[in-house]
């Protein structure tokens, strides 16, 4: 049972949204020749799906500005522009994006107290998502991810899957995915290489069987 999980693949991300990641919508041809005719048994994507008052936006945090670390409950937190706000046009999935071939959608980021990069769990690991538990239901031999961003959280979703989903194997698709800043994706695929993910290309995946 091949699965593919598709990250953040939502306007905010690409170019015109809240928080575009450079050439965000490139990867949205690629990922609809990934989804074409059946070649996953499993197709999940997941959403970021904030409430308006999310504590990890700036405009929470009189005097803070996008960008900058800040604090929420204590802990460090990157304060990002309001994105991906539940029910706005930032949130939809990109419009070229073949939503057709999307079998389950995880939402995540809905507790304004706490950001959550992974599409598994919020970033202090406690409150799930519920994607493990559908997965492992699934019985899911292999998980291919990509997505948006590849420096949060798509690296996020891969080094969970990897904690959370023994005995799967994990790939990034690195073609189909883009970051927000150069040197952290090198180091987000550095991380998740070290922490037993595949790296591959689409090419890889389009050329099997
Ligand atoms: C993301 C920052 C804030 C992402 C989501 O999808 O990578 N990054 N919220
Ligand atoms: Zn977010």
């Amino acid at each position: 049972m091949k699965c593919l999980l598709l990250v953040d693949i939502q306007n905010g991300f690409c170019s015109g949204g809240n928080l575009a990641v450079p050439n965000g919508e490139d990867i949205v041809p690629i990922v609809n020749r990934l989804i074409a005719k059946g070649r996953y048994d499993l197709v999940v994507a997941s959403k970021d799906w904030h409430p308006a008052d999310h504590g990890s936006f700036a405009s929470q945090h009189p005097g803070s500005s996008p960008f900058k670390m800040g604090t929420l409950n204590g802990k460090p937190q990157m304060m990002w522009p309001d994105h991906c706000v539940q029910g706005s046009h930032d949130a939809e999935f990109h419009p070229g994006l073949n939503v057709g071939g999307i079998d389950h959608v995880q939402r995540k980021g809905e507790d304004p107290t706490i950001d959550s990069y992974s599409a598994f769990r919020d970033n202090d690991q406690s409150a799930l998502t519920g994607l493990s538990g559908y997965l492992a239901r699934a019985g899911i031999g292999s998980l291919d991810i990509c997505g948006l961003a590849t420096d949060y959280c798509v690296k996020a979703s891969a080094l969970d899957a990897r904690a959370m989903l023994p005995g799967v194997k994990v790939r990034f698709i690195s073609d189909a995915s883009r970051g927000i800043d150069p040197t952290d994706v090198k180091a987000a695929i550095a991380e998740m290489s070290a922490a037993g993910v595949g790296i591959v290309t689409s090419a890889d995946v389009l050329s099997e069987r």
